[in-house]
């Protein structure tokens, strides 16, 4: 079945001067190391504005935004090519449903990516969030365990609403430092890498963002985000960790046949010293004591019946011997 040719990537144009400069330079450099694709996948909760910072990414509404709640369960693939070159992001639903895991949504996302290469992964989460929660902690685990832990190795760290004013007493830059370090030990908690993503990036997906002269969208501490976030990306994409390959052995895990049966043997061992054994050693010790503790009378009457069999044997061999 012939796939459908990647769209030109026509949100581009609409950007600022300054920013349509910054992306082409980007193009550029991969063009300069051979990339001419790259896939983008977006993770988060819920409502943290995935779908939002990829429509911002392309400069074109191609993901569902939801003011409420998101309805679909779907990841989607958004292409888009300038150049010779195509930008894929990956749209995924949130991986929370009810204050639980939406584990559903996990396996659907799971077999989504199946034969695909992740470039870089955009773990998405809200700059004004109060706290690291369990529950986020949850979610970050479960990444690890659906992709393996590597994937956090080509993860950046981005933090939407990022126009805000911070509480009193606190600068921008400190409540951004605090937030960053509180979610990035998490991820490092979960997934055992010191070294998980060491970048974090700021997004305003707002049409009320504050821009500069040039018209571009700018954040409290001056910084034009959204060429921020694509150098971010290039620098995962180009720099030293590996894409992740989703197959069928990552999803589904080693051959589940083999799985585990080196151990039986082991088991088993295991079993009878500490099973089987005590049990034939129990019932050993309750014969042996049911010896000990029995009535005379029964003793006497085994005694007895012993020794009638005794003097039967030696009358019949008497007789015999007379015969
Ligand atoms: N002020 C502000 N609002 C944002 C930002 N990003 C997203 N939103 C809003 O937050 C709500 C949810 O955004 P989405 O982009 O749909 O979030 P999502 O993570 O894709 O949500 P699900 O698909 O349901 O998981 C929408 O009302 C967006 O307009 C942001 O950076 N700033
Ligand atoms: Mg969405």
């Amino acid at each position: 079945m012939a796939s459908n040719p990647v769209r030109e990537w026509t949100g581009l144009q609409h950007f600022p001067v300054a920013t349509q400069t910054a992306l082409h330079n980007l193009l550029g450099k991969l063009r300069a190391e051979k990339v001419d694709n790259l896939t983008v996948l977006v993770l988060g909760k819920g409502g943290v504005g995935k779908s939002s910072t990829v429509n911002s990414m392309f400069g074109e509404r191609m993901a569902v935004i939801s003011t409420i709640q998101s309805e679909t369960m779907r990841p989607i693939i958004c292409s888009r090519s300038r150049a010779g070159f195509t930008l894929n992001i990956i749209d995924t639903p949130g991986l929370i449903e009810g204050g639980w895991i939406n584990d559903q949504a996990l396996e659907i996302i799971r077999r989504f990516l199946l034969n695909r290469t992740i470039d870089v992964v955009l773990y998405v989460d809200r700059l004004d969030g109060y706290r690291v929660d369990n529950l986020d902690k949850q979610v970050m685990k479960a990444i690890g365990q659906s992709f393996g832990p590597q994937i956090w190795r080509i993860t950046l760290l981005v933090l939407t609403h990022a126009q805000l004013s911070p509480p009193d007493g606190v600068t921008y830059l400190e409540y951004v430092e605090k937030r960053s370090a509180a979610l990035q030990t998490a991820i490092r908690q979960v997934s055992g890498f010191q070294k998980a993503v060491s970048q974090v990036v700021l997004v305003e997906n707002s049409g009320r963002c504050n821009t500069n002269a040039g018209g571009e969208k700018i954040l409290p501490d001056g910084k034009v985000w959204l060429p921020h976030l694509f150098e971010s990306i290039v620098e995962v994409a180009t720099g030293e960790n590996q894409s992740l390959v989703i197959d069928k052995k990552l999803i589904e895990g080693p051959n589940a046949n083999q799985r585990g049966k080196i151990w039986i043997p082991l088991l088993l061992v295991t079993q009878f010293f500490l099973v089987v054994r005590p049990i034939l050693k129990a019932i050993q010790k309750d014969i042996q004591l049911e010896k000990q503790n029995r009535p005379g009378w029964e003793i006497r009457a085994e005694q007895y019946a012993k020794s009638a069999s005794a003097r039967r044997a030696r009358k019949k061999f008497m007789a015999d011997e007379e015969y």
